[in-house]
């Protein structure tokens, strides 16, 4: 039996698992002992990475749309040239931009690499990633507050701290691994504080709980820091020697007195002194934000209210400290520095001469052959599509049909396509069913690459099963399509995966992310290598975190306050719209939209089979709305769909909480975005519902007909 060290291309913890092979078949999983990030634990949906062995139930060939509609198999080849040529075609005759990618932040650094070299370098044009749904507030606002996209924590912090404080996160359901590191915290005295309007699997788990109102924690936050200025809690040593622009946020904050509090952001003046305290009092205060946080329409000054916080209180670079933001995917990280969408490979802007003159030599290509803007936003693709702009559009490992905010818009986008690639291990994707050409892929159990955790860890993916016949990876897909086009020498280097990593090491030379002393054998059964590891260095230690020197990536080296008066909600409660739809995570073993998950069959075994949501107690007794029976929830985007009731004292009265692992949710969620990071605001849609009576669930509104339910919401 052979053991194969590789990494778990779910969630951003990037555990790593022994693979037991025998025969060219999997027999055991076991989380990898000794590995500084799981050692020897890891949840359910690492445990079952082995289910994925067959998911190419088809045919592992490509398939091309024909007149008729159906889908016809054609050579590796002919796909190829067919995309190629495509593409090609429609940028001469309706302009440049006129094709897009959408990217992801679960594939393997090198897989994204090369995707955004073919389509940002050679065909110049937009590709955005599914991080944009994701990580993109935590970008900018780390790039604003400290001048790099670098999140500067281990986890090892999560034990050292003495004053853990979750926002807007739920790492018990979302982020297991995570989880356990805080249990692994000795600190009789620990405080665990959880600051979100639902009380989650983890504020059960905390010992204090602040339920936020909806998107208000940047008031929160403001007052917070109002409060502990007027106390001389702040640290004022800290503040001078490594921050910029104290005072005029010690100024601005002078609005945002406790008396507002209840009404701005729901928590009453004792309790934000009691939080307070907790800061003031604790030695190693982290704080930890996640989508709670990153998805609103003033997200990116929301995260950067709690970097604040952490600055003004000197609990930043210390062990057990800082503002840190959690990453979701596999390899959002990696995608952030790496995928040429944003930034250039190893980060740096598209306009800098430094960055452009590096990247050039490196790749060994002229300068005028580099990418020269960012990408346009995942949004502004949809609409472009919408709009009859962009005519062609190839999307990898991601499910945009069903996790894209309001999510009919991108339905009603893909019809108009002239050209629709969907990359992915399953044909059966809801994204796939208007697509024109299905790239059939193998999963990441079958394939080579590095991936780059939460904590700045690469991690090597390593194939535990020999290819079958024509099963080809994204990489191999990648490429094969780079060289119909007639890219030649520009895809001189990229030859395979490991290739790849050799160039983007060097294209990180000197930068933040330096990774020019990681190699790719020294990768291999071994505990990760976090970034920065410049060539000649060794790690002197498994888990190390940034800003010890308080030195930041800003010119001046400081960290910058970062802060703008809130803005009007886009989208408040109404008469008509009455209660909060709130989104999220719904257990451990779901994994976004099914696709993956779904063939587990222990998981498959005890999630829902239907949409459902949470409702409070007394809105459903109110509402004569019963444990299972059926809403129909009205959404101020337009939309409506049903769901199965769940009644739980979780929820507030005012608020509905659906698990997002059901297309139904997204048909409800607005377009809003926040406006520097482009993300969507998942998380706050104001929504009425009608009970639903059980003959008629199901039926669409025309069926219906007369028959409708009695309006309640
Ligand atoms: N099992 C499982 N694990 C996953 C994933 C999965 O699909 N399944 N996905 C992974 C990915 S990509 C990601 S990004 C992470 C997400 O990880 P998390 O962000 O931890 O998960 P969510 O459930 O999306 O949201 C966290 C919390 O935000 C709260 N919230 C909503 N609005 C607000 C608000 O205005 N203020 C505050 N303070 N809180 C608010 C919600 O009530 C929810 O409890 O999970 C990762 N892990
Ligand atoms: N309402 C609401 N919506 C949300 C969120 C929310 O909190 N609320 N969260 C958002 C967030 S944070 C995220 S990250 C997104 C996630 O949204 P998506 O990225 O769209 O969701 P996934 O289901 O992870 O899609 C990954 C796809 O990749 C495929 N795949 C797996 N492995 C491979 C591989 O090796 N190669 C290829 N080519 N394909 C592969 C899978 O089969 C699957 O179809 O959802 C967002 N949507
Ligand atoms: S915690 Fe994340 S990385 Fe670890 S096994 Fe679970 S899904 Fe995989
Ligand atoms: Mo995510």
């Amino acid at each position: 039996m052979k053991k194969i060290q590789s990494t778990c291309n779910y969630c951003a913890i990037d555990c790593n698992m022994d693979f037991y092979v025998e025969d060219g078949k999997i027999v055991k999983v076991l989380p990898t002992r000794g590995y500084p990030v799981n050692d020897g634990f890891c949840c359910i949906k690492g445990l079952s990475l082995d289910k994925q062995q067959t998911v190419i139930k088809t045919s592992p060939l490509p398939k091309i749309r024909q007149a008729d509609g159906t889908m016809k198999e054609v050579s590796w080849e002919e796909g190829f040239s067919h995309v190629a040529d495509k593409l090609k075609e429609l940028q001469a005759k309706y302009g440049q931009e006129s094709v897009a990618g959408i990217s992801t932040g679960q594939l393997t650094m090198e897989e994204f690499a090369i995707f955004g070299h073919v389509m940002r370098n050679y065909l110049k044009t937009n590709v955005d990633g599914n991080t944009r749904l994701c990580m993109a507030t935590a970008v900018v606002a780390h790039k604003q507050s400290f001048g790099f996209d670098a999140p500067g924590y281990t986890l090892k912090d999560l034990e050292l701290s003495d004053t853990i404080i979750f926002v807007g996160a739920n790492p018990v359901v979302a982020h297991p691994i995570l989880w356990r590191r805080v249990r692994m915290n000795k600190d009789p005295n620990k405080k665990i504080v959880v600051i979100d309007p639902r009380r989650s699997e983890t504020a059960m788990n905390a010992d204090y709980w602040y339920p936020v109102k909806w998107k208000c924690d940047l008031y929160l936050f403001y007052t917070l820091a109002k409060v502990l200025l007027d106390k001389g809690y702040a640290d004022k040593e800290y503040i001078k020697a490594h921050t910029e622009g104290f005072e005029e946020f010690r100024e601005f904050v002078k609005d945002f007195t406790l008396d507002q509090a209840k009404e701005c952001c729901g928590l009453k003046p004792e309790q934000i002194e009691e939080l307070a305290e907790l800061i003031h009092s604790g030695k190693r205060v982290s704080f930890w934000w996640t989508m709670g946080v990153n998805q609103g329409y003033e997200a990116v000054r929301t995260a950067q209210s709690i970097i604040n916080i952490a600055l003004m209180t000197g609990n930043i670079g210390r062990p057990g400290t800082g503002a840190n933001s959690i990453t979701g995917q596999c390899n959002a990280m990696g995608s952030r520095a790496y995928s040429n969408t944003a930034v250039f490979f190893g980060g740096g802007d598209f306009t800098n001469p430094a960055r452009r003159a590096r990247i050039s030599q490196v790749l060994g290509v002229d300068e005028s052959m580099l990418a020269a803007k960012p990408t346009a936003a995942y949004n502004q693709i949809i609409e472009g599509i919408n709009e009859g702009r962009i005519k062609g559009l190839w999307i990898l490992c991601t499910n945009p049909r069903h996790s894209w905010t309001n999510n009919e818009t991108f339905a009603s986008a893909v019809k108009k396509l002239e050209l629709f690639v969907v990359q992915d291990i399953y044909d059966s994707i809801e994204s796939a069913e208007e697509c024109t050409v299905f790239f059939p892929v193998v999963p990441g159990i079958k394939k080579e690459g590095t991936y780059i955790n939460l904590e700045r860890r690469l991690s090597a993916m390593r194939p535990c099963l020999p290819r079958g016949e024509h099963e080809i990876s994204d990489y191999e897909a990648i490429l094969g399509v780079g060289r119909a086009l007639g890219m030649g020498d520009m895809l001189k280097g990229w030859e395979t995966p490991r290739d790849c990593f050799g160039l983007m090491k060097e294209c990180s030379r000197g930068m933040p992310c330096d990774i020019t002393g990681v190699t790719w054998e020294g990768l291999e059964n071994s505990h990760g290598i976090q970034w920065p590891l410049r060539e000649g260095e060794s790690p002197k230690e498994d888990e190390r975190r940034l800003y010890e020197d308080g030195k930041f990536y800003t010119p001046s080296g400081k960290a910058r306050f970062q802060f703008q008066s809130p803005v009007k909600n886009p989208l408040p409660l109404t008469e008509e719209f009455p209660y909060m739809f709130n989104t999220g995570r719904g257990s451990v073993g779901q994994w976004h939209t099914q696709s993956r998950t779904k063939e587990v069959q222990f998981v498959e075994d005890v999630s829902a089979a239907e949409a459902y949501l949470f409702m409070n107690p007394r809105t459903a007794e109110c509402c004569r709305i019963q444990e299972n029976d059926w809403v129909r929830v009205y959404s101020v985007n337009g939309q409506n769909a049903l769901f199965r009731v769940r009644v739980s004292d979780r929820v507030g009265e005012q608020e509905l909480y659906a698990p997002i692992h059901y297309i139904e949710c997204n048909r409800l969620t607005p377009s809003v975005y926040d406006p520097y990071s482009k993300e969507p605001s998942y998380k706050a849609t104001p929504v009425r519902f009608e009970k639903e009576h059980e003959k008629m669930a199901g039926k669409t509104d025309d069926e219906m007909g007369e028959e409708a339910g009695v309006c309640i919401g």
